[in-house]
C-alpha cells in the first residue's frame, strides 16, 4: 500500500504568520518546512491577507519585493516576488511608528506608483505607462515574522513579502526618465544608504511590469487609485528607537517617518 502524502494545511500557516506579526513575535521558518513551494505560497499569503480583511482592512496596492542584487545579496535569495498593500500598512507621510508593533523593523527607500487604471497583465510596458497616474518617493517599512530575518523563498512569499508599513511621499507627474535617479536614504540627517533608481530591475518601470505579469499570474490587479510599491533601491537599514528617516529621490522629492521610542 502506498502511503498518502499528507496535504500542508494551508490556513493554518496563515494563522501562525498572522499571530506572529498581531503578536510581534517571531516564529521559525514554518512555510518551506511544511512542503509548500513557492507558487503555492502565494495562495498562503492570500490567506494571511484575508486575515487582515476579515479585521476591516482594505487592499489598497500591491508592492514588489527583492528588485535590487543588494536587497538579493542582503537576504540570500535571488528571484522577484511580490506582495499586497492594506491601509492598515500606510503610515503618513512624516508621521510616526511605535516600534512596539514591530519585531524586528527596516526600512528602504522605494519608488511608488498611483495607477489611474487597471493594466492589463499581457500589456506592453510602453501602454501601460498610460495606466501611472502619478509617481512619488516612499519608504517601505520591513518586518519579517521569521527568527533573525532569515527565511527561505516560500516562507517569505508566504509572509507577504515582510510587507508591514510604506510611506508615500507627495505625488508627482511621471518624468520622463525614471531610470537613473539618485537616491538617498538618511537617519537622523545622516546619509546611510546610496543608490539610484536602476537599482530597480533596471527601472523601477520594469518593476511594474513585473508586477502586472507575475500578480496576474495569480489572478491578482491592480485598479484605479492602487499603490505599486516598486521595490528597494538600496539595503534596508533597522529601525530603531527616537531615529528619523527620510528617503530622498532624485526629481521626486523625500519620505519620511519617525519611530517613537
Ligand atoms: O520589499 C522587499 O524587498 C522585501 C522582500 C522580502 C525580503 C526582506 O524581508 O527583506
Ligand atoms: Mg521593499
Amino acid at each position: 500500500m502506498t502511503a498518502v502524502a499528507q496535504q500542508p494545511d494551508l490556513a493554518a500557516l496563515a494563522a501562525q504568520l498572522d499571530e506572529a506579526a498581531v503578536t510581534a513575535t517571531a516564529i521559525p521558518q514554518i512555510v518551506a518546512a511544511a512542503g509548500v513551494d513557492a507558487v503555492t505560497a502565494y495562495a498562503v499569503q492570500d490567506a494571511l491577507v484575508a486575515r487582515r480583511l476579515a479585521r476591516g482592512e482594505r487592499l489598497v496596492g500591491l508592492k514588489m519585493g527583492l528588485t535590487s542584487r543588494a536587497k538579493m545579496a542582503q537576504v540570500g535569495v535571488d528571484e522577484v516576488i511580490w506582495g499586497r498593500l492594506t491601509d492598515g500598512m500606510r503610515i503618513d507621510d512624516g508621521g510616526a511608528v511605535d516600534l512596539g508593533g514591530y519585531i524586528h523593523p527596516r526600512v528602504e527607500p522605494e519608488v511608488a506608483f498611483l495607477m489611474a487604471r487597471s493594466p492589463e497583465p499581457g500589456e506592453p510596458v510602453g501602454d501601460f505607462l498610460s495606466a501611472v497616474r502619478a509617481v512619488a518617493p516612499a519608504l517601505e517599512l520591513i518586518d519579517s515574522r521569521y527568527a533573525n530575518f532569515t527565511f527561505s523563498l516560500p516562507d517569505v512569499i508566504a509572509d507577504n513579502t515582510s510587507a508591514a508599513g510604506f510611506v508615500i511621499g507627495p505625488w508627482q507627474p511621471v518624468p520622463a526618465g525614471l531610470s537613473n535617479l539618485g537616491v538617498l536614504l538618511e537617519v537622523n540627517g545622516r546619509v546611510v544608504q546610496t543608490g539610484s533608481t536602476a537599482a530597480i530591475l533596471g527601472d523601477p518601470r520594469r518593476a511594474l511590469d513585473s508586477g502586472v505579469r507575475l500578480a496576474g499570474q495569480h489572478g491578482v490587479r491592480l485598479h484605479e487609485g492602487w499603490v505599486f510599491l516598486a521595490g528597494a533601491a538600496t539595503a534596508a537599514v533597522p529601525l530603531a528607537p527616537g531615529v528619523h528617516v527620510r528617503a530622498v529621490v532624485e526629481k521626486l522629492g523625500t519620505a519620511s517617518l519617525s519611530a517613537a521610542s
